[in-house]
């Protein structure tokens, strides 16, 4: 009797130590869920870059809405350690994205991404709201001003932001804790091909429209969207890029778009000055840097990522790059097989590209400990 007492008191001594001591680290912690994914971005940088895919679990170049699929898995043997998803549709109410993918299947595979370990991101391309037309609609240029306050659209484009803002209060996980995601809208604002883009508005009126947005959804209480800015590929400047930055205390991650669309020198002069020009100014304003979206279409060059992309990547303090998605006309992901999957599987032995296993636990982080490499 005596030692069952005893047992028990021990016990109870034991979990009332531990509840103090999760308590404790919650209030020291003090770190709202974005600040905790951009604590594990920098974390994570010091290990390498991680490797990113938009729509990797929907469809790939041979196969369309299969479970578990994804044809970066099925090229080198691990999911992506970012997965992008798009929300274009979602401020009509529409059931699918302007890419054809159900809501409820990115909501599921969002979730289902961040269950596993890996890092998700959000991009929008919503419809033109002055025009009707779609997010590549430039024919009127006081679309954005239309949608500030006072703007003839405003009424109808808060109902938009409302929308994205009642989908992403859905993304939990089995827990009910809000999913931690890098919001990215607005995007290549320094070319004139989306609505909000460099020649449809003023820069205050950019900011305006970015502001406006992020003031709403921090208004419903969101704290597990870490902002990223991310302009194009071009003639960036210290000075340019300040014209319509939304500010150190509105955005944590800097991100570059930067595809090659021309010659491979081209590109590669290019993808260096904006490197360069964003990675230092990131890292003088205390801001996490990535390359946001990049490839080459259909991927001609089969050597491509190790022979061109990789060696550029390697100079700069990203912590990620985000390959966009395979749409069979327009792919720029791996795939087993093409031409390209053993330069890809290339890529994944490499000892600082970060897949799904090298992040999804603390422990796994040792790349050369967890991969049968070399
Ligand atoms: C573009 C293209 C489009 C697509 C859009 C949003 O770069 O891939 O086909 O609709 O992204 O995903």
């Amino acid at each position: 009797m005596k030692r069952q007492i005893t047992i028990i008191l021990l016990l109870v001594a034991t979990l009332t130590v531990a509840a103090q001591e999760s308590k404790c680290c919650k209030s020291q912690c003090g770190k709202s869920v974005a600040q905790q994914l951009e604590q594990r971005l920098r974390d994570l940088r010091t290990k390498g870059y991680m490797m990113g895919h938009q729509d990797d679990p929907f469809y790939g170049l041979t196969w369309e809405w299969d479970k578990n699929r994804s044809d970066v898995k099925e090229t080198c043997g691990d999911y992506p350690a970012v997965m992008g998803f798009d929300l274009g549709g979602i401020e009509m109410g529409d059931e699918k994205n302007l890419d054809s993918v159900p809501f409820v299947r990115i909501h599921d595979e969002l979730i289902a991404h961040h269950e596993r370990g890996g890092i998700v991101t959000l991009s929008w391309h919503p419809r033109n709201p002055l025009t009707g037309g779609n997010a590549w609609d430039v024919s009127n240029d006081q679309t954005v001003r239309s949608v500030l306050y006072g703007g003839c659209m405003h009424v109808k484009f808060q109902t938009w932001i409302k929308r994205a803002a009642d989908f992403i209060e859905t993304l939990k996980d089995s827990n009910g804790h809000p999913v931690p995601i890098i919001f990215r809208p607005w995007h290549e604002n320094n070319g004139s091909w989306f609505w909000w883009g460099e020649k449809l508005c003023t820069a205050s009126e950019y900011k305006a429209l970015w502001n406006m947005v992020q003031d709403y959804m921090s208004g419903r209480g969101f704290t597990n969207l870490l902002w990223c800015y991310s302009p194009n590929l071009g003639d960036i400047t210290d000075d340019s890029f300040m014209e319509r930055y939304p500010g150190n205390d509105r955005v944590t991650l800097i991100g570059l778009d930067a595809y090659q669309w021309g010659t491979e020198q081209d590109f590669i002069s290019g993808i260096n000055a904006n490197l360069a020009t964003l990675s230092s100014f990131a890292e003088r304003n205390g801001k996490i840097f990535a390359l946001t979206e990049t490839g080459l279409k259909n991927m001609t060059d089969p050597t491509w990522w190790t022979r061109v992309l990789k060696p550029q990547m390697d100079k700069y303090p990203i912590c990620y790059f985000l390959l966009w998605r395979n749409y069979k006309e327009e792919f720029f992901g791996p795939s087993p097989n093409l031409d390209s999957a053993a330069d890809f599987r290339k890529l994944y032995e490499a000892e600082n590209t970060l897949f799904l296993k090298d992040i999804a636990t603390s422990n796994k982080l040792n790349k050369a400990k967890n991969k049968s490499k070399k």
